[in-house]
């Protein structure tokens, strides 16, 4: 069982949320766990933040109602403050993730939340890139629902976390096709309906790694994938320009000598 406390001056944000889809599901069915506390409740006057010291516009979340709020909670567990000044969230990060039996995420507001809070009771902060949010809510679901793919029971089939996109070796999903086998013009590569499983398996990963390469060519790191490059960008040069253009690449690109280390 994954638990998860979330300080949020807004708890309506998640209601709709929680409720759809797998994360729903998972809710629903009690594998995740979820419970609000809001910070406004422990004030006198419902003031939640105040101007910054030294100046500035934006207003920032006080120290004492955090603090208390995070105290209304019998165990804290392990404290998460989403924050453009966290480190990068990853899939390798939302599995490590998946396996905290308790998480407090903190939803900071307005221009952030007062330091001393964040020394003194937050165990990690973590970003999802280098943009500002308005506030964290949008970020905790955004971490709920990347974790929640690696808790067992959450995604029906236990194999579909391992094959997207950045698990395993760390590729991109290559592109999926399904019925009509042919709609407006448009070609499904033929292998695909072969049978032949190694074939099939040989093509996806061939797909996956040329369109990595294409799109996101700073993730093929590994030596031994780049080897396996030069040998598909060989492979591709045999395809037709039909098998092509299934990948979404034209007979053109294949010409360009910056091809496969700049991306399209
Ligand atoms: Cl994780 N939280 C907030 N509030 N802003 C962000 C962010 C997180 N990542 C980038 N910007």
């Amino acid at each position: 069982m994954n638990k998860f406390q979330i300080i949020t001056l807004f708890p309506d944000y998640f209601t709709s949320p929680l409720k759809e889809g797998l994360l729903g599901r998972a809710f629903k069915e009690g594998l995740m766990e979820v419970s609000f506390s809001n910070p406004r409740q422990f004030t006198q006057d419902g003031r939640v933040d105040d101007y910054p010291f030294g100046g500035g516009d934006s207003m920032i979340l006080s120290y004492t109602p955090l603090k208390q709020s995070l105290e209304s909670f019998t165990k804290k567990g392990y404290v998460v403050y989403p924050s453009p000044q966290g480190r990068p969230w990853s899939a390798r990060k939302a599995r490590i993730f998946a396996k905290h039996p308790l998480i407090t995420l903190i939803c900071g507001r307005y221009g952030g939340v007062d330091e001393r809070f964040i020394r003194d009771s937050v165990d990690e902060e973590i970003s999802l890139g280098d943009y500002v949010l308005n506030g964290g809510e949008a970020a905790v679901l955004t971490l709920l629902e990347s974790l929640s793919r690696f808790i067992p029971g959450v995604l029906g089939n236990e194999k579909s976390a391992e094959e997207e996109s950045f698990e395993g070796i760390g590729l991109l999903e290559g592109p999926q096709w399904t019925r009509p086998r042919s709609i407006e013009g448009h070609q499904i590569p033929e292998v695909l309906f072969s049978g032949h499983h190694e074939k099939i398996k040989n093509f996806r990963f061939f797909a996956s790694l040329v369109l990595t390469a294409l799109k996101r060519p700073e993730l093929i790191t590994d030596f031994s994938l780049q080897k396996r490059l030069s040998k598909a960008q060989q492979a591709l040069k045999a395809l037709s320009s039909e098998e092509l253009r299934a990948l979404g690449l034209r007979p053109v690109d294949l010409e360009r000598s910056d091809f496969f280390t700049n991306g399209l």
